[in-house]
């Protein structure tokens, strides 16, 4: 009998098993976003610790007359993930698009989206492709043509290291053609414990949202991981410019997962995400090595954030 096998599982099985047994144990951080842990992360938006998304909103608000200026008529807008309900149509409203193309590796989520958009803007062309983004795919036919502008909001590219962000934003501009235009958010360099703060709130929702990887590997990998033997730990790396999402282990544990067995002692831990943050020479060299050349930065007036628009 042939068995049935789930790619996206067993991409998950190799990270986890191969991310645990290495010498400094790490889960890459985007198998955070299952069901439970993309709502989590809805709800991480909302707390007023959690400075990034209020003061990127409240900036591309205040700025997107002067973004839209520089938009050139009829673009198609491609999105890199599957939009937010209220940044995208910011964006939408301002730019009238030709097109708008979300791309998102969930394809329920992406369509729900999508349905919600030609509702709200009628007339507006929406082609979702549900692909991740890391990797090469195709744009929808007929949007070869248009002017381009990529939209890489909410500081995602802070959870790649240098190395793979470079890399992503080169594979941006190979997709989207010479001379397309990119908007990206950047999180910027601020005081520890603001930082801090942000990525360990006094409610404990990041901590749960931390936590619940663990939860979602005995799910889906048959694990017996003792969740209540970790807990929550954000640490700011300065060498590195990142804050750091850890599990750590608060007693000797021993556990399996898919069968395999593991160990972990009191106070060591699992790497859990990465998220960088930039200064304003930084942002400028990391766009630059990425390939786009930046055109324009904006930010809040207390400078937590950055909006960059660069050209490939
Ligand atoms: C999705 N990403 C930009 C978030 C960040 O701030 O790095 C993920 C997150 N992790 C903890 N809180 C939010």
């Amino acid at each position: 009998m042939l068995a049935i096998v789930d790619p996206q599982l067993e991409a998950f099985r190799n990270d986890v098993l191969a991310g645990l047994s290495a010498p400094i144990p790490a889960v890459p951080a985007r198998w955070f976003y299952d069901q439970r842990g993309s709502e989590l992360f809805d709800d991480i938006t909302r707390l007023p610790s959690y400075y990034p998304t209020q003061v990127e909103t409240r900036l591309l608000q205040d700025v997107m007359p002067e973004i839209a200026a520089c938009i050139p008529e009829g673009a198609a807008v491609v999105e890199f993930g599957a939009g937010s309900q209220t940044k995208t149509p910011i964006l939408l409203e301002a730019v009238a698009p030709a097109a708008y193309v979300p791309i998102d590796i969930s394809g329920d989520y992406l369509e729900q989206s999508a349905a919600e958009l030609r509702d709200q803007f009628e007339g507006l062309k929406v082609l979702p492709v549900t692909a991740d983004f890391t990797r090469p795919f195709h744009l929808p036919e007929g949007v070869e043509p248009l002017p381009k502008l990529g939209f890489f909001p909410g500081s995602t590219i802070g959870n790649f290291v240098p190395r793979s962000a470079t890399d992503l934003l080169r594979h941006f501009r190979d997709l989207l053609g010479t001379g397309a235009l990119l908007l990206i958010g950047m999180d910027r360099v601020k005081s520890v414990k603001r930082l801090i703060d942000a990525y360990d709130d006094p409610e404990g929702v990041t901590a749960q949202f931390n936590l619940n990887l663990l939860h979602r590997i005995n799910r889906e990998l048959d694990g017996d991981i003792p969740v209540d033997a970790f807990r929550h730990e954000a640490r700011w790396n300065d060498i590195l410019s990142r804050i750091e999402m850890h599990l750590v282990a608060t007693r000797d544990v021993r556990f399996t997962v898919s069968g395999q067995p593991f160990d972990f002692a009191a106070g060591s831990s699992i790497h859990s995400e990465n998220s960088h943050k930039y200064g304003e020479r930084g942002a400028r060299l990391l766009l630059l090595a990425g390939g786009w050349t930046p055109l324009r930065e904006w930010s809040d007036e207390a400078g937590d954030f950055w909006i960059i628009l660069a050209e490939a």
